[in-house]
């Protein structure tokens, strides 16, 4: 049945995913005192990334006093780089502490969106059925979410486990197992050191070598906790020293500068030799990519696994899965209990997340049919009163992303604010604006890394880039610090 309700009376705001950005907007919405909004989460808990990803050796490589919310600092870290039950333990106690619970409404996924011009709101349709009315959504929906299983023959006439790496099987035991696992990416140097001591045989199959950088992880003592603890200006100087170091090697990693490439080339190049004693399974290691056109991993123990007499480095062409194994283009058959893929996500950046539809019922598809593309990655001409988080070109290559999402967030609250203090029915950025910073933002991309050929996620099949940002953080956070009005079309 049609059901027409809306999360609260006066100005309905419905928040879309309860991962981080979720979370951090509905903790915003608190602080500037709008009670009025819903946050809609398909899963049965939040947390997204965190709560999805539980692969042995999950962790961010991302230090932890920099992945959390500069609004919600924690000095009880347990390492420099956390694992990933401890962010999703993090992520739970903020929702515990900002009472989010009577906001969430779990297990509701929102599968249509439709705007109304006249009454300037969103009518939303869950898989249920029911329809929800929203003044303004704000999307979280989150990029990296659903797993890109490979497209390899006889895949289904394997009699053994097959898992994603982002739906780990924990009922089945690894343990005295052979084990395949395809895919060398950041998913991948975590778990591969995690299970390679557990298992009989790990076969390792790599498609294109990837560049390693070391990882400085540490404990933190609980000396070290209670100091945090007690002097939160140490915590956020740490935090602000760790995301000044990710900017200041930001160039080595997002230009396309063939000289600075080769300094982080030649770092990653000596912890090749010091972790792998064979030189022909180092040669095999050596990526044939500029340094930072695909992500770069960081890992102390990933390479060091090819050293282990139980761990194969496979480099052959996979041909086919038959039923007891990985078939590779030289005739051999790999024989495995299971096979574990780490092979990444279908990005879900490059189109809407379920139809979208606009002024005069434009639809979101159908505007981004030559690549996603919004103003600052946040707002789309002809979708008024939606703002996305993490959304068209707004990843990091090198730092925290949640700096470009809090400064979304601050952005999205500017903007509900206004239509809130002036009653106005909608704001809808102007389509020259958007062509505009869009066109910059390609003219920029050109400089870029990423597009000097190497195949990534960052890239659509066209070879565009609507994935990254072109730039520093604190550069773009500077550039979404202001709502303009100017820039915006506003029916009152
Ligand atoms: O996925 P990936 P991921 N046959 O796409 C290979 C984030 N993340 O899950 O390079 C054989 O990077 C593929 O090979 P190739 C992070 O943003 C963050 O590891 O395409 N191999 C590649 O080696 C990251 O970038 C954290 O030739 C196949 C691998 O699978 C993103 O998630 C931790 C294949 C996929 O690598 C994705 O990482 C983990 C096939 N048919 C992930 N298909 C943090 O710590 C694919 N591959 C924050």
């Amino acid at each position: 049945m049609d059901r027409q309700t809306s999360p609260s009376s006066d100005f309905p705001i419905a928040i879309i995913g309860a991962g981080f950005a979720g979370i951090g907007t509905a903790i915003q919405l608190l602080k500037a005192g709008i009670r009025s909004f819903t946050i809609f989460e398909r899963a049965g808990e939040i947390g997204g990334t965190w709560r999805d990803n539980t692969y042995p050796g999950a962790a961010c490589d991302v230090p932890s006093h920099v992945y959390s919310f500069s609004f919600e600092p924690n000095p009880s870290w347990s390492r420099a780089f956390a694992e990933s039950w401890e962010i999703q333990d993090y992520l739970l106690g903020v929702v515990e502490k900002w009472k989010l619970r009577s906001h969430l409404r779990l297990n509701t996924e929102i599968v249509d969106a439709r705007f109304d011009e006249a009454t300037g709101s969103w009518t939303l349709t869950t898989s249920d059925g029911e329809t929800v009315r929203a003044r303004v959504v704000v999307s979280g929906v989150g990029g990296l979410v659903d797993p890109a299983p490979p497209d390899l023959k006889g895949m289904e006439s394997f009699r053994g486990e097959v898992f994603h790496t982002a739906r780990w099987n924990h009922d089945f035991d690894l343990a005295g197992r052979k084990v395949a696992v395809i895919g060398t990416g950041a998913s991948a140097v975590q778990v591969v050191p995690s299970i390679a001591s557990q298992v009989e045989k790990l076969s390792v199959f790599q498609r294109t070598p990837a560049w390693v950088m070391p990882k400085p992880d540490r404990k933190y003592s609980e000396r070290a906790k209670r100091f945090y603890a007690r002097f939160p200006l140490a915590l956020r100087l740490s935090r602000f020293f760790k995301y000044a170091m990710s900017e200041l090697f930001g160039p080595m990693v997002f230009l396309d500068a063939p000289r600075l490439s080769a300094i982080g080339e030649k770092g990653s190049m000596l912890h090749l030799r010091a972790q792998v004693s064979n030189r022909a399974v180092r040669e095999k290691l050596v990526p044939s990519f500029q340094f930072g056109c695909k992500r770069i991993l960081i890992s102390d123990d990933f390479w060091a696994c090819f050293d282990r007499e139980n761990v194969e480095l496979v480099t052959e062409p996979i041909e086919e899965v038959k039923s007891g194994g990985i078939q590779t283009s030289d005739g051999r058959l790999h024989s495995v209990d299971a096979i574990v893929l780490a092979t990444g996500f279908s990005v879900g950046l490059a189109k809407a997340p379920f139809p979208v539809r606009g002024r005069g019922g434009r639809i979101l598809d159908e505007a981004w049919s030559e690549g996603a593309v919004a103003y600052k990655g946040m707002a789309v001409s002809g979708f008024p009163n939606w703002y996305i988080l993490m959304g068209p070109n707004t990843g990091p290559g090198h730092t925290s992303v949640l700096v470009y999402t809090e400064a979304q967030i601050a952005y999205a609250l500017q903007a509900i604010r206004k239509l809130l203090r002036e009653n106005l029915r909608y704001v809808d950025v102007r389509q020259d604006v958007q062509d505009r910073y869009n066109d910059g933002l390609q003219r920029r991309m050109k400089r870029m890394v990423w597009g000097s050929g190497c195949n990534s996620w960052y890239l659509s099949a066209d070879g565009a880039n609507h994935a990254l940002y072109p730039g520093f953080a604190w550069e773009y956070a500077l550039r979404t610090r202001k709502f303009k009005s100017s820039e915006y079309e506003i029916a009152r």
